[in-house]
């Protein structure tokens, strides 16, 4: 294979040794033994189980396997040569059942940390990355507010037992996803529908981040607390579509962010759903805006909108860009113009990570070479995208692949492959793609360059 590597402008931030890199993954899309260790089950192993709700009716029983393939991933992954690995705690494996802990899945993450740490890389972890246990759903789950409290519980719990040793924890990866598509739209886990229902969801998750947020620091003085957002920012499809752009970033991160930034949920939501507004508390969105030591945003793709004959917005496509397999559009430029609006919306930003970045491929392995060059490209670009928001005076701090390597895609199941390192789901066999080559030898290339001085 010819010689491989991302290049960043010789005066790029990025080229510090104090900017992270790093490869993310998350429990439930990687793990599989799903009835080891002790572990009891999620909303996501209910709703795989539930004929018709994810493609080809699979699953994450078995997964990448990772629960037994631990230790020579984490050395795969110190190959690759990042400072950081991302990685996210099942909570059905630590609380299997209503307020009993469960010592052996908080061994298994212990080792794994462990061993990142032996081998110098930092720890990011990530404590709700959508597995709920499935009792508490049985109880209502994130409609439930007891739920919020529940969460608290657990982050207590894992970061008494962890303390320090985690160098940064998330409360929640993607409030939107988990709330929106778990509990409004009714595709992802648990399946149910209606505005109000995602929206009080919402809520509560971003209540459990809150009441989180003091124990986190409490338990673990020394390391970082934040809560990562998704978001793919819209474009009006003429300068008319402006407020239907407007209104789905409202919904699609300003509901998420502004709460932990501002205090406040946006008016144009609030408006938009008179009927479907959540039951706040009397001090719930202090607790919510808890100040944070960073937020992670997760970008993908960018989407043009407008309204449609009934007032919705509906996005349209753009036939004439480049996609990926899973049908996003590719867009660099989406992010650093992101980077710099939330820039310009929120004066107390806290730094920020790219906490995923990624393209989905149908990738295949042939003679043990996978060739993904559009992933290859879309890396290429979006560092370069990245770094053009730090030039224009963004505090970006890291930046993370997702994912490591291919894994169970939610709703799409294994189809779709988001992974710099190519699996084969038949022998658990792990192959470099080209995406992860030009990776390591970028980190590789930089590392020389921090010790040449
Ligand atoms: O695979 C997911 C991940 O779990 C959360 N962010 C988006 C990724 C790609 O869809």
């Amino acid at each position: 294979m010819h010689s491989l590597k991302y290049n960043l402008p010789t005066d790029s931030k990025m080229r510090d040794k104090s900017f992270v890199f790093g490869v993310a993954t998350s429990a439930y899309q990687i793990e599989g033994a799903v009835t080891e260790g002790g572990r009891t089950a999620s909303i996501w192993d209910t709703f795989c189980y539930t004929p018709g709700k994810v493609d080809n009716n699979e699953n994450g029983d078995i997964a990448c396997d990772h629960y037994h393939l631990w230790e020579q991933d984490i050395e795969m992954i110190h190959g690759l040569g990042v400072d950081a690995y991302r990685l996210s705690i099942s909570w059905p494996r630590i609380v299997p059942r209503d307020n009993c802990v469960n010592q052996e899945g908080l061994h298994f993450y212990e080792r794994i940390i462990d061993k990142c740490h032996a081998l110098g890389m930092q720890v990011y972890v990530t404590l709700y990355h959508w597995d709920l246990p499935q009792y508490l759903e049985d109880k209502g789950g994130w409609l439930n507010r007891e739920t919020a409290y529940k969460f608290a519980q657990y982050a207590d719990l894992v970061s008494g037992y962890f303390g320090n040793k985690i160098d940064v924890y998330t409360t929640l990866n993607e409030p939107f996803v988990a709330a929106f598509l778990g509990y409004r739209w009714g595709i992802h886990a648990p399946g149910i529908k209606g505005d109000a229902q995602g929206l009080l969801a919402s809520h509560h998750m971003l209540l459990g981040h809150g009441l989180a947020m003091p124990l986190l620091r409490k338990n673990a003085p020394n390391a970082k607390h934040g809560v990562v957002f998704n978001a793919s920012p819209a474009y009006p499809e003429n300068p008319t579509d402006q407020e239907a752009a407007d209104l789905c970033d409202a919904e699609g991160f300003h509901w998420f962010i502004d709460p932990v930034l501002k205090g406040e949920y946006p008016t144009l939501v609030l408006d938009h759903y008179p009927a479907a507004h959540p039951m706040i508390l009397a001090g719930d969105l202090d607790i919510i805006s808890a100040p944070v030591d960073y937020i992670g945003i997760n970008y993908y793709s960018r989407c043009v909108v407008r309204f449609d004959a009934n007032g919705q917005v509906e996005t349209i496509a753009q036939p004439d860009a480049e996609h990926t397999y899973i049908g996003w559009e590719i867009c660099p430029q989406g992010l650093t113009e992101l980077l710099i609006r939330l820039d310009k919306r929120y004066p107390n930003l806290p730094p920020i990570y790219i906490t995923e970045n990624g393209a989905a491929g149908n990738d295949v392995c042939v003679d043990g070479e996978v060739i993904d060059e559009q992933r290859t490209r879309y890396f290429q670009d979006h560092l370069e995208a990245v770094d053009n928001a730090i030039n224009a005076g963004v505090d970006v701090k890291g930046y993370f692949a997702w994912s490591l390597m291919d894994n169970f895609e939610w709703a799409f199941g294994y189809a779709q492959r988001f992974g710099i390192v190519h699996v084969d789901y038949q022998t658990q066999k792990r192959t470099l793609k080209q995406s992860a080559i030009a990776f390591r030898n970028m980190l590789i290339s930089r590392s020389l360059e921090n010790k040449n001085g």
